[in-house]
Order: C-alpha cells, then structure tokens, then sequence
C-alpha cells in the first residue's frame, strides 16, 4: 500500500516536473526576460541637443522609474547584466496652434531620445527604439488657467493637480515623465 502511494507521489512529481519544464520553455518562447538579466546599468543619457539638464532629469527619472516599478535592480557597476543607453536627438520648442489673430496661443514642447536596452552578456539588443513626448503650454498664462490640457491627461486646469508652476518647466517635466514611463512600459512588456 505505501510502496503504490510513492509510486503515485513519484509519478504526480514526475508529471509536475514535465510541467514546470514545458512551462519554462513556453515563456521563454514568449519572448520573456532573458534568465541571465537581473540588473541594470543606466549611465547619464547623452544630450545632443543645447536644452539644459534634460538628459539628467531624463536618465534620474528613468532611474526611478524602473525602482518604483521594482523590475529590476539598478546597479553603478558597467559590469551590469544589462544596460539602458539613451541619446536625446532632438528637444524643439515651437509654436503649436494660433488664436484668430494669428497670434500664437499654444507651443509644444517635444524630445525624442533613441534608447537601448542591451543584454550585456549576448551583446543583443533587448529594446531599440525612439521615444517621444511632450508637453504643451502657454506663454500668456499659468499652467493652471491656460485653457491646455498641458500633460494631455483629459484633466484640464485647476481640477488637475499637475497643471501648476513655471508653464514651459512643466511642459518639459511632462514630456520626460511620459518617455519615463513609455520606456519602463517597453520593457514590462517583453517580461
Ligand atoms: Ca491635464
Ligand atoms: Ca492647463
């Protein structure tokens, strides 16, 4: 009688062993994080443009992104398993919609930053992409009673907790927040 039910646990084990293999390997199948990844290396990204300390509040808001996130551990070390690399290629600041008398009512504020996401032991790109974001403002009124949705939200003024401060500073804190966001949500996805 105990000789059949070890025979039954070892075969129940037998089965869920096969499992957890077919299990692993229809992850991996899909695309998940390489097993090798566990760190990430995330040096200052590079600014080609001549827009002050955006690649800065760029990388630290990255940074803290993927700690919020808790996906993976960030390390100082180049030695890293993998690393985010990033180039700002482009900030402009332009006029983006004019009232009735041609003057100009709303400007937007845009980055694109090209960013790689390396697995450094198969020296493969994990993420290859450009970001984009922005934010847009008003040169005649604050943030809070522009009339713009300034961080594009559905939320508008002084019913959006967001909408405060110095208008172009916001523009440019929304347009990093989101490439933040949109990267961390890249590489949540290939999980
Ligand atoms: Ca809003
Ligand atoms: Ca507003």
């Amino acid at each position: 009688m105990i000789m059949e039910l070890k025979k039954k646990l070892k075969k129940i084990t037998n089965i869920l062993f096969i499992f957890c293999l077919v299990g692993c390997s229809y992850y991996s199948m899909a695309g998940s994080i390489p097993a090798n990844i566990n760190n990430v290396y995330i040096p200052l990204i590079q600014n080609d443009t001549v827009e002050f300390e955006i690649a800065e509040n760029l990388t630290s808001k990255i940074t803290q992104e993927i700690a919020i996130q808790n996906i993976l551990k960030i390390t100082n070390n180049e030695k890293s398993d993998s690393s985010i690399l990033g180039v700002i290629s482009s900030a402009n600041d332009g006029p983006f919609s004019f009232d009735s008398n041609e003057q100009v009512d709303e400007y937007r504020f845009s980055i694109n930053v090209q960013i790689v996401w390396v697995d450094n032991q198969n020296e493969k790109n994990l993420i290859e992409k450009t970001f984009t974001g922005f934010g847009n403002y008003s040169i005649n009124n604050d943030p809070s009673s522009d009339g713009i949705d300034n961080d594009n939200d559905g939320i508008l003024d002084e019913n959006d907790d967001d909408e405060f401060g110095d208008s172009r500073e916001l523009a440019i804190n929304i347009a990093i927040n989101k490439i933040a966001s949109d990267i961390v949500n890249s590489i949540l996805s290939t999980w």
